[in-house]
């Protein structure tokens, strides 16, 4: 057996409920958790040994410890610095959401975001990216960066942020060293509500559901956890592909007509006639983009995916998922619409599904609801401006022309 170390930035449920899991699974490996911002989990856990409770629904719940401590980022960055060279560390893993990858249009690094300017300028790093080139400008060991959050190419475009960061300040990378596989993770992972909180008593505790899923590029630089259930591939593009455009464009889709229909959680949306018609049509929509055996199987996978969003116990919340719209859209729909264009195959439900976030946005903004999205001011400014269509369209990089 294998052992080593982690280190794990994004110490959220989701990352509680899936890598944590099937690494202890594993046996042999110890994490250490980064948290890039609050430290309100750190905290958390620190009361109760690091360790919590995953309340797999319908069959356990399951005692979590394998996390050896938890940092904050802010306050101690030279100690995550120090662990980004450490040879110990074999693995640093990603679970940071969309949005903490700075990203631009192109999906390349946004040299002009304000966190990665203050990160390029030389102060200690703030983000996930800035700690990377940093620590790995004094790395001597070989490590494996492996992103597990929803992007297209998740590894290949982290890999290049790193890239461009470390090229803008001239920070020299032993490049022979790294490997940034690419990798689809799944597990439906709701917040915790004070409902489950109290009947735990674990206020640290994470629901999740039975299934989970993750298909990893077989490109590690080291050694790596003997993960039990992990799919170990040449190619990861078609099960992510699979995942993002059906899995989350379906849910992003029930999230904002959902919520305009007046419902709370997924499993509601999804039992309303009318959305659910139009969530299996989109999953129709999306798997026309797929290729090979995944497209084959993409009816009965469209299928189970009903069944796990009509789950009725997890809880989860429309507006946990309609969150930072802006950067999970593109990957979600407009890549299908794009690659539908392609084929000439109209793509309604697709479009619906855009109609149905730009009705969000305006009825957010109308609400004065604050929108919980990092280009939410971007998004204030185009709904309340001339032509609210066409500037959200541009925000998330989808052609007006492709829409039926
Ligand atoms: C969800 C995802 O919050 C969201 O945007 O679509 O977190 C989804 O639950 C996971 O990707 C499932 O693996």
């Amino acid at each position: 057996m294998s052992s080593g170390q982690i280190l794990h930035f994004g110490v959220g449920n989701f990352f509680r409920a899936h890598l944590a899991d099937y690494t202890q699974n594993a046996g042999g490996w110890w994490i250490i958790g980064v948290s890039l911002r609050s430290a309100s989990i750190a905290d958390g856990l620190k009361k109760q040994n690091n360790t919590y409770t995953l309340c797999v629904q319908g069959t356990e719940h399951k005692r979590i410890d394998i996390l050896q401590q938890v940092l904050v980022a802010p306050q101690n960055p030279g100690a995550v610095l120090a662990y980004v060279v450490d040879p110990r560390v074999k693995i640093i893993s990603l679970t940071v959401t969309e949005k903490a990858y700075c990203l631009g249009p192109d999906n390349r690094l946004d040299l002009a975001h304000p966190l990665i300017q203050a990160d390029l300028s030389g102060q200690e790093p703030q983000t996930a990216v800035g700690f990377l080139a940093r620590g790995l400008a004094n790395r001597r060991a070989p490590l494996t960066v492996l992103c597990c959050d929803n992007l297209s190419a998740n590894g290949d475009v982290l890999g290049a942020a790193v890239r461009d960061f470390a090229a803008r300040v001239g920070l020299s990378i032993n490049w022979n060293l790294v490997e940034f596989p690419n990798s689809m993770v799944d597990r439906i992972t709701p917040a915790t509500s004070d409902e489950l909180r109290f009947s735990t008593g674990d206020p640290m505790a994470v629901p999740t559901e039975p299934f989970c899923e993750w298909v990893i590029e077989d490109r590690f630089a080291d050694v790596r956890p003997n993960w039990p259930g992990v799919q170990f591939v040449p190619d990861v593009a078609p099960y992510e592909m699979r995942k993002l455009r059906m899995l989350n464009g379906a849910h992003s889709y029930l999230a904002y007509a959902g919520l305009a229909a007046g419902y709370d959680y997924v499993h509601q949306a999804v039992s309303d006639e009318g959305l659910r018609r139009s969530a299996a049509q989109l999953m129709d929509e999306a798997a026309q983009t797929l290729s090979g055996d995944l497209r084959t199987g993409s009816q009965a996978y469209g299928l189970a995916l009903l069944v796990r969003f009509e789950n009725p116990h997890l809880h989860h919340q429309l507006r946990q998922i309609a969150m930072d719209g802006s950067q999970k859209i593109p990957y979600r729909w407009g890549d299908s619409l794009r690659a539908l264009a392609q084929q000439g195959v109209s793509a309604p439900a697709l479009s619906q599904a855009v109609t149905a976030w730009i009705a969000f946005c305006c009825a957010e903004v109308a609400a004065g609801r604050a929108l919980q999205d990092p280009a939410d001011q971007a998004i204030a400014s185009a709904v309340q401006g001339p032509a609210p269509k066409h500037d959200l369209l541009a925000l998330v990089g989808i052609d007006p022309a492709l829409l039926s």
